[in-house]
C-alpha cells in the first residue's frame, strides 16, 4: 500500500480488461490507488471473429471484479464505452469522475491483425489514432490537469540497422549544418520507421502527444514498451477468477509467449525467415511495475512529452528459439517470414529512466521461462493448433512464399 494517503491518485485505466491492462489495474488498486477500468471489449470481441480463445481461461469483467473485491482487493469500477468513437461520454465520464491520471492502452495491438485486410488496417487506424486523439481533445475540453501514460511500442524506432548506435529514450540530439558552416544542436523526437499498420499507429500518437504537449500543455509520458512475456502477476494469480489471458494464436501471440507454449504442447518452434531479428522484451510483472513508476512520477506542466524505453533485455529471435529448445527439448523449425522485416538487425537500448526510479528487471534467466511453460501445459487441451500458424502476410510477395508447397 502507499506510505503517504496523499499520493494516492484517481486513475483511468483505458484497455483496463486486456493483457497488459488487468495485471495493471489491479496492481494500481493494490497499491491504493481508485481505479475505474475503461474498456468496450473489443479484444474479446475479436477472438469471437477469429474462432480462437485465450489459452487461459478467463472470466468476464463483471466476474473479474466481483472476485477481485471478493479476494480483499480495494474496489475496482468498470465502464464499457469505445474511446475512438463515444466521445461525449468519454468527455462526460471524464467531468463527472475527475481523475488525476488515465493509463491508456486501449488500442488495437496486434501487428498481423493489423496487416489481414484493408478493413483490419482501416480498423487498427480508426480504432488507435481516433482513440488517443478523442482523449486529448477530451482532456483539453474538460479543462482537467490529468497525467496520460500511454504504452507505447519500441518499434516506433525501427527495426532496421541503427549502426550499432543506442536508441535513446524518445529524442535524439542532432547536429543541424547552417549555410553560414556552423552547427546547431537540438533534441527532436527520434525518427520513426514503423514496420506494420499497427507500429505506425503508435508513430501518429506520438505526433499527437507532441502536439497537445506543446499546445496545451497536457503532461504525458509515453512507454515505449518491448514485446511483453509472461502471464499472471502475484496479484492475478490470487484467485482462478482473476487469471490473465494468454495469446498463442498467430495473430495475437507475441514471440516468446508462443515459443514457450510451442515448446509445452510438442509443437516446434516457429522461427520467421533466420530468426536474426532482434527485438526488446520485458516480462508482464515488470510492465505492471513500469506503469505505477510511470504514473507516480509524472511530468510537471511544463515538461515536454516524457519518453521511457519500457523493455529490460533484448534477444534475437533464433536464439530465444533455442534457449526454449534447450530447455525443453523442443524442435526449430525455420519459416517463410509472413512479415516484410529485415533479416537482422542489431538493437541497443537505453533503458535508464526506469532503472533510476528503482526498476528491478525480472530476466529470461530468472526461471519464470518454466513458469509460462507449466501454464501452457496446464491448458494444453484448450489449444487449437490449427490456429497457430501465422498466416497474416505484409505483401502478396509474403503472401506467395508463406503458401509455397
Ligand atoms: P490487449 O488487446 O490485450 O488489450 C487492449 C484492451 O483495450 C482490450 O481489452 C480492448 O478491448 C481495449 N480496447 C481497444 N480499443 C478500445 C477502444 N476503442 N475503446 C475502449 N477499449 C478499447 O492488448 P495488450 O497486450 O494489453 O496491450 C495494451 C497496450 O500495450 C496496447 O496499446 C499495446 O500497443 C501496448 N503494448 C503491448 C505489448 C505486448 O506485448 N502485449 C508490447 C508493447 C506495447
Ligand atoms: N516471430 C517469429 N515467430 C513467431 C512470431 C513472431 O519468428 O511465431 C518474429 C516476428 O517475425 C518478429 C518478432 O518475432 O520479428 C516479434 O514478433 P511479435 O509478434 O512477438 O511482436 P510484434 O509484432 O512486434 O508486436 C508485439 C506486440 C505489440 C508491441 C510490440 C513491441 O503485439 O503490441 O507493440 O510487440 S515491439 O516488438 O518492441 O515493437
Amino acid at each position: 500500500m502507499l506510505e503517504q494517503q496523499e499520493s494516492r491518485v484517481k486513475v483511468f485505466v483505458l484497455g483496463g480488461d486486456g493483457f497488459c491492462g488487468w495485471p495493471c489495474a489491479v496492481n494500481l488498486a493494490e497499491a491504493g490507488h481508485d481505479v475505474l477500468i475503461v474498456d468496450n471489449l473489443s479484444r474479446r470481441k475479436i477472438d469471437i471473429d477469429l474462432g480462437v480463445e485465450s489459452l487461459t481461461p478467463i472470466t468476464t469483467i463483471q466476474e473479474r471484479l466481483r472476485a477481485w473485491t471478493e479476494t480483499g482487493g480495494r474496489e475496482i469500477r468498470f465502464s464499457g464505452l469505445d474511446i475512438a468513437r463515444d466521445y461525449d461520454l468519454l468527455l462526460s465520464l471524464l467531468n463527472s469522475e475527475r481523475p488525476d491520471a488515465i493509463v491508456h492502452f486501449a488500442e488495437q495491438r496486434a501487428a498481423p491483425y493489423s496487416m489481414k485486410s484493408s478493413a483490419t488496417k482501416r480498423y487498427t487506424v480508426d480504432n488507435n489514432v481516433n482513440g488517443t486523439h478523442n482523449l486529448l481533445a477530451a482532456i483539453v475540453e474538460s479543462g482537467l490537469d490529468v497525467h496520460i501514460v500511454h504504452l507505447g511500442t519500441m518499434g516506433v524506432y525501427g527495426y532496421g540497422s541503427h549502426r550499432g548506435a543506442t536508441i535513446p529514450e524518445g529524442y535524439l540530439t542532432v547536429e543541424v549544418p547552417q549555410p553560414d558552416g556552423t552547427r546547431f544542436t537540438e533534441k527532436i523526437l527520434h525518427p520513426s520507421d514503423p514496420g506494420s499498420v499497427y507500429h505506425m499507429t503508435k508513430t501518429l500518437d506520438q505526433l499527437l502527444f507532441h502536439y497537445y504537449n506543446k499546445n496545451d500543455g497536457v503532461r504525458i509520458t509515453d512507454l515505449h514498451q518491448g514485446i511483453v512475456w509472461g502471464t499472471n502477476t502475484e496479484l492475478t494469480s490470487r484467485d482462478p477468477r482473476l487469471t490473465n489471458r494468454f495469446d498463442y494464436d498467430g495473430d495475437y501471440g507475441t514471440v516468446l509467449n508462443r515459443f514457450l507454449m510451442q515448446a509445452a504442447i510438442g509443437y516446434p518452434l516457429s522461427v520467421h525467415g533466420t530468426g536474426g531479428q532482434t527485438r526488446a522484451f520485458i516480462h508482464i510483472r515488470d510492465s505492471v511495475r513500469c506503469v505505477q513508476l510511470a504514473l507516480e512520477n509524472p511530468p510537471t506542466s511544463t515538461d515536454k512529452v516524457k519518453i521511457f524505453n519500457q523493455m529490460t533485455e533484448s534477444h534475437q529471435v533464433g536464439a530465444l528459439a533455442q534457449k526454449v529448445a534447450d530447455l525443453t527439448g523442443a524442435t526449430v523449425n525455420y519459416l517463410p517470414n509472413p512479415r516484410k522485416e529485415a533479416v537482422e538487425n542489431d538493437l541497443i537500448v537505453d533503458n535508464r529512466c526506469f532503472i533510476e526510479l528503482g526498476l528491478k528487471p525480472t530476466t529470461l534467466d530468472d526461471g519464470l521461462l518454466s513458469e509460462v511453460v507449466d501454464v501452457a501445459r496446464r491448458w494444453a487441451d484448450r489449444c487449437d493448433r490449427s490456429r497457430i500458424p501465422c498466416i497474416s502476410a505484409w505483401t502478396k510477395t509474403q503472401a506467395a512464399a508463406i503458401q509455397a508447397p
